[in-house]
């Protein structure tokens, strides 16, 4: 375990590691993770190397990606567990990974509280991930995609990514997935007040969780069932005739009843989708993803330009004290970045 922190910083073996991911080895498979997610100059040169050699052969069945999002505390990581463990009983094996947009603030992580997977954690045919702890959300989302590649170069068949429904990740995650279930509860108020319009134009798969009788006083099998028939009569209002139509369904990840369900749902929309919808889909992420990371690197050479740095302050405290107008404060900023 020399990769974190050692004092001698030893260059990457990038061939040992190819070898190790292709074997399945969980050793090599994390520190392979590591590798994508380092920012160091010399690790993305190694990680490109390593990628580069772990691309998929595009003969072979292509991976199940799936992103699952929702409000904290709906039960994703609940859900994840419960379809992991049924997944991987069926003879799949399944990474898990996680895009958290609080990380990227605080340093935690969703699935920091590894206790919450339990289970799956320790399950041999799974191998869970928590989010990287900094970075921008590009940066993350660019982590969590390499991690995606790795994980199906070391025969994982099924790639769940678990994100916090707040804003901008769910595009992101949808952005790297095949197929998006969005978890919902039937006593948020309004449905269509408690998700964002957004949400319904993304999902591919909506499911009212906890419809079970574990959370309290009433039916909440009976609540979950009228949410979800108030949901699908509006998703028809946002989906055009012929388009794939989310379905709606109930479930409960901590009682597993349902979830079979939603997985057949999952399927049914790459069924949808199929053999060339699948590569056209991930084609067309691979070109948003190009210019994703075009923009994150521009954005960091501003940060690092040595010109933005000399003007910044004098152009901060213009702004501020109403002397210059930000058209032309940005022209400054602009200006002494082309320098
Ligand atoms: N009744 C009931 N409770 C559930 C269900 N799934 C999760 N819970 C409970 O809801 C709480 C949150 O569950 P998590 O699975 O951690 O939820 P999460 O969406 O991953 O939460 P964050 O990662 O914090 O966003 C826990 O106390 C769970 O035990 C369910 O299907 N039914
Ligand atoms: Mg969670």
């Amino acid at each position: 375990m020399a990769a974190a922190g050692g004092p001698a910083r030893r260059p990457v073996d990038v061939a040992e590691l190819v070898a190790g991911v292709r074997a399945g080895r969980r050793g090599a498979v994390s520190r392979a993770i590591t590798l994508v997610e380092s920012s160091r100059t010399d690790h993305r040169a190694a990680a490109r190397e390593l990628l580069a050699e772990l691309a998929p052969d595009p003969a072979a069945r292509p991976s199940v990606r799936v992103g699952i999002s929702g409000v904290p505390g709906v039960g994703k990581s609940t859900f994840i567990e419960t379809l992991g463990e049924d997944l991987t009983e069926a003879g799949h094996r399944v990474g898990v990974l996680a895009v958290d947009p609080s990380s990227v603030r605080t340093g935690g992580s969703v699935l920091g509280d590894k206790t919450r997977m339990a289970r799956l954690s320790v399950n041999p045919a799974a191998y869970i991930r928590p989010s990287p702890a900094a970075g921008t959300l590009g940066g993350v989302a660019r982590a969590t995609s390499q991690a995606m590649l790795v994980l199906e170069a070391a025969g994982y068949d099924v790639v769940l990514v678990e994100t916090v429904g707040v804003g901008q990740s769910e595009v992101t995650v949808a952005g790297m997935v095949d197929t998006f279930l969005f978890l919902t509860l039937a006593r948020t108020g309004d449905q269509l007040q408690g998700i964002k319009k957004g949400i319904l134009e993304i999902a591919d798969v909506i499911a009212v969780n906890k419809a079970d009788d574990d959370g309290g006083p009433g039916d909440h099998r009976a609540e979950a069932r009228v949410a979800a028939r108030d949901l699908a009569g509006a998703l028809r209002l946002v989906h055009g005739r012929g388009e794939w139509a989310p379905p709606v369904v109930t479930c409960s990840g901590l009682t597993d009843v349902g979830v079979d369900e939603v997985w057949a749902r999952v399927l049914a929309h790459r069924d949808h989708l199929g053999a060339e919808g699948l590569a056209a889909k991930r084609a067309a992420q691979q070109l948003d993803f190009t210019w994703a990371l075009v923009r994150d690197e521009l954005e960091q050479r501003l940060r690092r330009s040595a010109g933005v740095a000399r003007v910044r302050d004098e152009v901060r405290a213009a702004v501020l004290a109403g002397e210059l107008a930000a058209p032309a404060a940005a022209d400054r900023l602009l200006a002494a970045y082309d320098d």
